[in-house]
């Protein structure tokens, strides 16, 4: 049977369909009642729901069964019958990617780590943390808080995404500029394969030069070759002061041009360099309510983090940097974070976009790394194509409500999104494959930081050659040569 989220997906006949005999044999090993979403779950009526869908409302899968093992060994023992008995699997953390990988296609597993929540160590030393993959990414930044460091990664949906969640789509988040990518950070991970090896790689060592870096596959594979059940990470140092300024500009040559000053003017203290447009700001202040940091409306909005060790050094520098970029016109108004809260509200306008944008019904998002001076061009181009297709409109006729730019500036990344009131088939086809197209012309990246998931599985090839594709599905049949590990997805 097909599935009406994925109408050009078909069932694969070779995976089993689930029976009483296979709820049987999870309950024997992970105990819980059919009724209880506790150990497995089987027709718990709405609860099922939440595993089912995807964040954005937009993908659904039709799975029987949640299964949330324990400890790695439980996941062993699971994956090995699931193998045995070709029964396909999702892996799932936190439930907040935003490419439909973490939701079944079909009636797939769902393998939460909902359960294996433990913080294993801390090395106060050398910041090396060892945790559990379903350990929420606030409860670890808190735990670390305490300890006077912090989790190299930030971001949006830190209150329910998993650290294996996070590892699975190699996030990127708000201070990759600073602290730099889950690549260099994870220092071990411990995962399991479909056929129930426990694959122990949980180094502590920042060099270990012997042979291949396999973990690095884990790291952005999006469970596709196995489950990570607990990984070891780098932690930096908490920093003492953390400094917020928010900006408007009038256009996106000045943007670039602060970003420019901030780099040569907040160097070693700059933590992030993030962008909003307009648009994407009048609709956080239309759905919160928020009085707006700035007087007036500019085209553009840029908020500048420094996080450094001394708070009237940095203070210093950030109040020089903004007088200097408002003296030479880069930047027409500016407001300095007084203390945490405003700190935090700050933030808000920038981390609260995808949330407020979704009042609106559905968003197309498209997650994009681009080289810095067109970055913005994509966002201008995507409103007069949906324009002159009479897509875009404020009264219900239309399907799309906007288009929003926003983004990682410091990281050359956009997101791209196209609020609508309801998902069409013709803004779908009027966006697939001209984003990617447009993308692929300028030798970009079609996902930049969430993934690719079941959202661009057709669109692999606007990124990445055949022969990485080749390798690619080379290493799937080696790790996972049935196939079970989270299948329809983008190999
Ligand atoms: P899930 O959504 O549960 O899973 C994501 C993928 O990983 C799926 O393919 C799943 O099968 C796989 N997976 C999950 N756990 C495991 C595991 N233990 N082993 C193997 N595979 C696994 N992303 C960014 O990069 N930067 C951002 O700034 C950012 N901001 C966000 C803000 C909001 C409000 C939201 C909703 C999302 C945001 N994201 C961002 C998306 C981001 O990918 C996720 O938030 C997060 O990294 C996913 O973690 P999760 O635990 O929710 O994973
Ligand atoms: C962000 O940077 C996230 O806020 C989410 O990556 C982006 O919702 C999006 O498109
Ligand atoms: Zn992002």
């Amino acid at each position: 049977y097909t599935s009406e989220s994925y109408p050009s997906l078909k069932r694969d006949p070779k995976y089993s369909e689930i029976s009483s005999e296979h709820v049987e044999f999870f309950k024997g090993i992970l105990g819980g009642d059919t009724a209880v979403l506790d150990g497995v779950t089987r027709d718990a009526g709405d609860d099922l729901e939440g595993y089912n869908s995807d964040w954005m409302r937009k993908y659904r899968g039709h799975t029987r069964l949640v299964v949330k093992p324990k400890s790695t060994e439980e996941v062993s023992k699971v994956l090995e019958y699931c193998n045995d008995n070709m029964l396909a699997v999702v892996p799932q953390g936190g439930n907040s990617g935003l490419v439909g990988g973490s939701v079944p296609v079909f009636d797939e597993i769902v393998i939460s780590t909902r359960r294996m929540n433990n913080i294993r160590s801390f090395d106060e030393v050398s910041g090396t943390l060892v945790v559990d993959a379903g350990c929420i990414l606030e409860v670890v930044d808190n735990f670390l808080a305490g300890k006077n460091h912090i989790f190299p990664l930030d971001l949006g949906a830190k209150g329910s995404c998993h650290i294996g969640g996070n590892v699975a789509t190699n996030a990127g988040g708000l201070r990759l500029l600073r602290y730099g990518s889950l690549h260099g950070n994870v220092l071990g991970i411990e995962a399991v394969l479909p056929d129930g090896t426990i694959v122990d790689d949980l180094s502590k060592l920042r060099k270990n030069n012997t042979g291949y870096d396999l973990k690095q596959l884990f790291i952005g594979g999006e469970g596709t070759i196995g489950l990570i059940t607990a990984v070891s990470v780098v932690c930096p140092q908490r920093p003492k002061a953390i400094n917020v300024a928010y900006f408007g500009v009038e256009s996106f040559e000045k943007v670039q041009q602060a970003y420019i000053e901030a780099k040569s003017q907040l160097s070693e203290i700059l933590s992030a360099f993030e962008l909003m447009d307009g648009l994407s700001q009048d609709y956080v202040h239309q759905v919160t309510g928020n009085k707006r940091p700035l007087e007036g409306r500019h085209p553009f909005y840029c908020l500048v983090e420094t996080s450094g060790s001394n708070t009237e050094h940095d203070n210093e520098k950030l109040e020089h940097f903004l007088e200097s970029v408002m003296g030479s016109e880069i930047v027409s108004d500016g407001v300095l974070a007084q203390d945490e809260t405003q700190v935090r509200s700050l933030w808000g306008w920038r981390e609260g976009i995808s949330e407020a944008i979704g009042h609106f019904g559905g968003t197309y998002k498209y997650d994009l790394s681009i080289p810095l001076p067109e970055l913005y061009s994509l966002v201008e181009e995507t409103r007069k194509r949906l324009a002159s297709a009479g897509l875009v409109g404020d009264d219900d006729s239309h399907p799309c409500v906007g288009v929003v730019g926003y983004g990682h500036m410091g990281d050359s990344n956009l997101h791209l999104n196209v609020l609508v009131r309801r998902y069409a088939r013709e803004v779908e086809q009027a966006l697939e494959p001209w984003v990617y197209e447009w993308i692929k012309k300028r030798n970009g990246s079609i996902s930049a930081e969430h993934g690719l998931g079941v959202a661009k599985k057709a669109y692999i090839g606007y990124s990445r050659s055949e022969t990485m594709i080749r390798l690619m599905k080379q290493i799937k049949d080696l790790y996972d040569p049935k196939g079970i590990m989270n299948p329809y997805k983008y190999i």
